[in-house]
């Protein structure tokens, strides 16, 4: 079904479905290895692609296929790469994009694991990396080397919700001959479409709000245009980091209801936000939607809604926030965030643990940070949960 020219809520629910031979009303899971070739000359040219039949699942699949043009749609995009996960959609866009000899600039506070495979794996094959904060375009500029190949940001990010400006790094990618990757992981497309502000690639985990159940892992890639499209599908496919049909299925019966999941985290979000900023025991808060954050106006600029995801401190520090977090009851003590449910998690401890002490503060992931994921329950629960649990504070 061409969907390209129809409204966000009817894209999500039909982009990339297909009609098969029995009239299936949703996607089937194609959960088979390997596809027969009609004769050996077919499988030959399936090979060299003079026929786009389907060879085996690592490279593509039905099911797989029908996700990568759903998100590929919803993001505006040429195509999409689905992955086993949020990491291997960070690692393909690595090993495409990044050789020996050259330079990476990525937001300091990024998902811990994706600062990490650079300093730790990827610096083993010379590839150089540089974190710095860019939400301040002069910190970026001023990181440009001869070797720097890709700008890769990641807006709001994971946990200090700072904003990067996209467009302003577009521009400056285009300046330098540097391609602009954008984790938009925590807004969806829904909210914030990097491509149209002038990214190269757009990536998910699609483990968060686009499956939106906290039951699978998996990631998506989206390019601009064919050229790295070809590339990054390349990686991809020749390290293995494809998804599976199963998984597939999954989030296309997630994606199916994003807008409506995303638009009930984010009322409760605002709400928790104003809730926490006026509570006595709260020492500060960030949230995009809240006046009080340094880049309100920018999210109001390139977002169209401030999503679910807050950062706050509570007064008396680290082990003031530990008390909160083993004392609620509704919100889950568990990483992960996007989903349906309230999710509370300690990023110093857990998510960024891997990450230094010294460039853990210098991204402001400070000890006494509280990440809380609002969910779509009512939003009574989620207040009263907080409330009880800050009173044993
Ligand atoms: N990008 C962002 C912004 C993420 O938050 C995560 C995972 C990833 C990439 C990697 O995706 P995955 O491989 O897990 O699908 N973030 C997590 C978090 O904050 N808590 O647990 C996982």
């Amino acid at each position: 079904m061409n969907t390209k020219d129809l409204g966000f809520n009817t894209k999500q629910v039909h982009a990339g479905s297909f009609e098969d031979q029995f009239g299936s009303a949703t996607v089937p899971i194609y959960q088979t290895s390997t596809f027969k070739f009609k004769s050996a000359q077919h499988g030959a040219d399936c090979f060299s692609g003079a026929s786009d039949g389907y060879i085996y699942t690592r490279i593509a699949n039905p099911t797989i296929r029908a996700l990568e043009r759903n998100i590929a749609d919803l993001e505006n995009g040429y195509d999409g790469i689905a992955t086993s996960s949020g990491m291997s959609a960070v690692t393909s866009i690595y090993f495409a994009l990044l050789e020996a000899g050259s330079h990476i600039i990525s937001t300091a506070s990024v998902y811990g694991p994706a600062r990490g495979v650079l300093e730790q794996d990827f610096s083993r094959f010379g590839v150089e990396a540089s974190f710095v904060n860019t939400s301040n375009l002069k910190e970026i500029i001023t990181s440009i080397k001869p070797n720097t190949k890709v700008l890769y940001i990641e807006t709001p990010s994971n946990p200090t919700m700072e904003i990067t400006d996209i467009r302003a790094c577009a521009e400056i990618a285009k300046e330098h001959n540097l391609i602009l990757v954008v984790d938009n992981t925590f807004s969806t497309p829904f909210l914030q479409k990097p491509l149209d502000l002038g990214a190269d690639v757009v990536f998910h985990s699609v483990t968060k709000f686009i499956n939106g159940h906290a039951d699978i892992v998996g990631g998506i890639i989206i390019t601009k245009e064919a050229s790295l499209y070809k590339k990054l599908r390349h990686s991809m496919v020749y390290m293995g980091c494809n998804m599976d049909p199963h998984q597939a299925y999954m989030v296309l019966r997630g994606v199916k209801t994003l807008s409506l999941r995303v638009e009930r985290n984010q009322e409760n979000a605002i709400k928790v936000a104003r809730f926490l900023e006026n509570h006595p025991k709260i020492e500060w808060i960030k949230y995009p939607g809240l006046e009080s954050h340094p880049q309100f106006e920018l999210a109001q600029q390139q977002m169209n809604g401030f999503g679910s995801m807050i950062s706050f401190g509570v007064k008396g520090g680290l082990e003031a926030g530990r008390q909160l977090m083993d004392n609620v009851h509704l919100a889950t003590l568990a990483v992960s965030l996007g989903g349906v449910e309230t999710l509370i998690q300690h990023p110093a401890s857990m998510t960024h643990a891997g990450v230094s002490k010294d460039d853990k503060l210098k991204a402001g992931i400070t000890d006494d940070l509280v990440r809380f994921s609002v969910g779509i329950e009512d939003i009574k629960d989620i207040i009263d949960d907080l409330t009880q649990a800050l009173e044993k504070v």
